[in-house]
């Protein structure tokens, strides 16, 4: 019986996700699910969403593993599904070091039509260990009203991105199906990846699985 109890205490820090959201505030994470799409397990929008401008905000998140190719999409309406997260914020990069990932100002395209109010879900999908995805989502309203930064954040030290390898390992080591485009444009520089929001687009079929495999 007490060994029962120790274990479950010990089960939620043992639950820690693999990488996680840290703003806008994410719906929660967990490793045992966090390689379900679109949102790590977690099927439920959020009952208090983070505002977040419509030109675009900041984003950070808490990297578990020292490198992991990383992208960040976007989904409109009030529960998006897997399907809908065909926005890019941010193409595919390999992330690297561990600690604390953010953008400042994480553009979002401006054709979107999105109107102030208008509900959306971030999605940051990573690499898995063996192939696959791992997925964080965090809820937002979108506003337009002039938001400041409550508190620039930065980089952790020794985090910093690089372009995206294409040649991550899969678990079963036989090629995936059809892939979608994967040679289409490459990312920015390092540099430029962590500071910049590059020309985001959208993508007609975004094959978010292709890239990780
Ligand atoms: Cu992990």
């Amino acid at each position: 019986m007490h060994a029962t109890a120790l274990l479950l205490t010990l089960l939620p820090a043992l639950a820690t996700a693999h990488f996680s959201v840290t703003y806008p505030t994410d719906r929660g994470s967990n490793s045992q699910t966090q390689a379900d799409s679109p949102c790590g397990g977690k099927n439920t929008p959020s009952s208090t969403r983070t505002k977040w401008p419509i030109a675009g905000g900041q984003l950070s998140f808490e990297a578990g593993h020292d490198e992991a190719n990383t992208a960040v999409y976007l989904a409109l309406g009030n529960n998006p599904v897997k399907d809908d997260f065909k926005i890019i914020l941010k193409d595919k990069f390999l992330q690297i070091g561990l600690g604390t990932f953010c953008w400042n100002e994480l553009t979002v395209p401006g054709d979107l039509g999105i109107k102030n109010g208008d509900n959306a879900t971030i999605q940051v999908v990573q690499a898995g260990h063996s192939g696959g995805g791992l997925y964080n989502c965090a809820d937002i309203t979108f506003t337009d009203a002039p938001m400041r930064i409550a508190q620039a954040c930065v980089n952790g030290t020794g985090v910093s991105a690089q372009e995206a390898t294409t040649s991550a390992p899969s678990a079963s080591g036989s090629g995936s199906a059809a892939p979608a485009a994967t040679t289409s444009a490459k990312p920015s520089s390092a540099a430029e990846s962590v500071r910049v929001a590059g020309g985001a687009l959208l993508a007609g079929a975004v094959g978010v699985a292709a890239w990780l495999l």
